[in-house]
């Protein structure tokens, strides 16, 4: 039996030498893994930054100051894993040819080979998992049954043990190919010869480019002016801010707008029962903070009301105690939260009523919200029911 030649090319499977373009090189992998390993770096030191804003209780307490810390870490957070995304899929496209190599015959050799390729497909599998679910957690969509807070964090660590395992078996080649000019062949497969129209510089300019693009979409949301112009995030919003939950969602129209409406604020035996008047009648301050969702937007706001402490002081409590903050919501997340001891003792701490001169709208926490500097948006009660100081 006859079988032509192209027939016979397609039985074979494709190996390493099937891909013969010289961008698919050692110099360029190295590049661009030097940016993605800063990427995710910075995602990991910035997401460790949130899930430790976010512990309830904190043994070094988070800082107050500045107030737009938060903000910033989460910019920064949204911004390195969505830049990571178009760098992966450059990387996974330059060393692609790499994982139908054979592997080696020395057992020294093959033990290595199993540790790097191991190590490498849990890095991919892993950080493939972390930036689709973080972008989808940026465009509000929850397409699944686990806590993304939950995994995203244990994954975190799968994927930079997993990268740091990469970075040590590749260091001598990344020494080798960043010393030197990034068209030297060093370390290239021998069939990687291939000129086509792109050059190794222009596909890194390319990379870089969709990098920054890819910031641009998912972080416009994050930047003051431009929160309009959000592609992936879009929500609805009042007075200009966004709202990630609405009264109807939380079903607290009827008991927010409620005559019946009462704040109550205990400390040991002591309860006060405030009414939104009552609470009108505390000294009123006024403060420029921004609502910073971990969900990759952040808009300031000019909230005006008393400060917390002034309403704790009314029962007599003393300061440097924590409390906690319950909404009038009865279920879903954010329905209770414990404020630190340093955020109820800080004057710009409020129990906003107003934002931008304007009574607070139902869906930013009327008839009361809590706000505090340098928080994480989540944190940020709304329609606030009751506060209790703690210990
Ligand atoms: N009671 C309650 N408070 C809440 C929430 C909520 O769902 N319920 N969402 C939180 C989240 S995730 C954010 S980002 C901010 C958003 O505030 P805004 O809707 O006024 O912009 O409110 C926080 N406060
Ligand atoms: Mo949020």
């Amino acid at each position: 039996m006859k079988v032509s030649a192209t027939a016979a090319s397609r039985l074979t499977p494709p190996g390493p030498d099937s891909f013969g373009s010289r961008l698919r090189s050692a110099a360029v992998a190295a590049r661009v893994g030097l940016w993605l390993g800063v990427c995710f770096g910075l995602a990991m030191a910035t997401g460790l930054i949130s899930h430790y804003a976010q512990q309830p209780s904190q043994p070094v307490p988070f800082p107050t100051h500045p107030a737009w810390g938060y903000r910033v870490t989460q910019w920064l957070h949204v911004a390195s894993g969505t830049a990571a995304i178009p760098l992966l899929l450059v990387k996974l496209w330059v060393v692609f040819p790499r994982l139908l190599e054979r592997p080696p015959r020395t057992l020294r050799r093959l033990a290595l080979t199993v540790l790097e390729r191991g190590s490498i497909a849990i890095l991919v599998a892993s950080a493939i998992t972390q930036l689709t679910t973080g972008l989808l957690n940026v465009s509000q969509w929850y397409a699944w049954g686990f806590s993304f807070r939950r995994t995203h964090y244990a994954l975190a660590f799968v994927t930079i043990g997993a990268l740091l395992i990469h970075i040590a078996v590749k260091l001598p080649v990344i020494r080798d190919v960043l010393g030197i000019d990034i068209d030297a062949t060093m370390h290239d497969r021998p069939s990687a010869r291939h000129h086509g129209a792109l050059s190794r510089r222009g596909l890194l300019r390319l990379s870089w480019i969709a990098a920054g693009t890819a910031v641009l979409t998912s972080t416009v949301g994050t930047m003051p002016g431009l929160s309009r112009l959000s592609v992936l995030a879009p929500r609805s919003r009042a007075e200009g801010i966004p709202i990630n939950r609405t009264a109807a969602d939380a079903q607290v129209t009827t008991t927010a707008t409620s005559p019946d409406y009462r704040c109550e604020v205990t400390y040991a035996d002591q309860r006060l029962v405030l009414t939104r008047d009552d609470l009108l009648g505390f000294t009123q301050h006024t403060h420029t903070l921004p609502i910073a969702c971990v969900e990759g937007w952040s808009v300031a706001g000019r909230w005006t009301g008393p400060r917390l402490r002034d309403v704790l002081a009314a029962t007599g409590a003393p300061p440097g105690r924590d409390v906690r903050v319950s909404s009038l919501q009865q279920h879903g997340g954010s329905r209770v939260t414990i404020l630190p001891a340093d955020f109820v003792d800080d004057e710009r701490t409020l129990l906003a009523l107003a934002l931008d001169g304007e009574p607070l709208s139902l869906d930013h926490g009327y008839p009361a919200r809590l706000i505090a500097p340098n928080r994480p948006g989540a944190l940020q009660t709304k329609w606030v029911a009751r506060i209790e100081v703690l210990g």
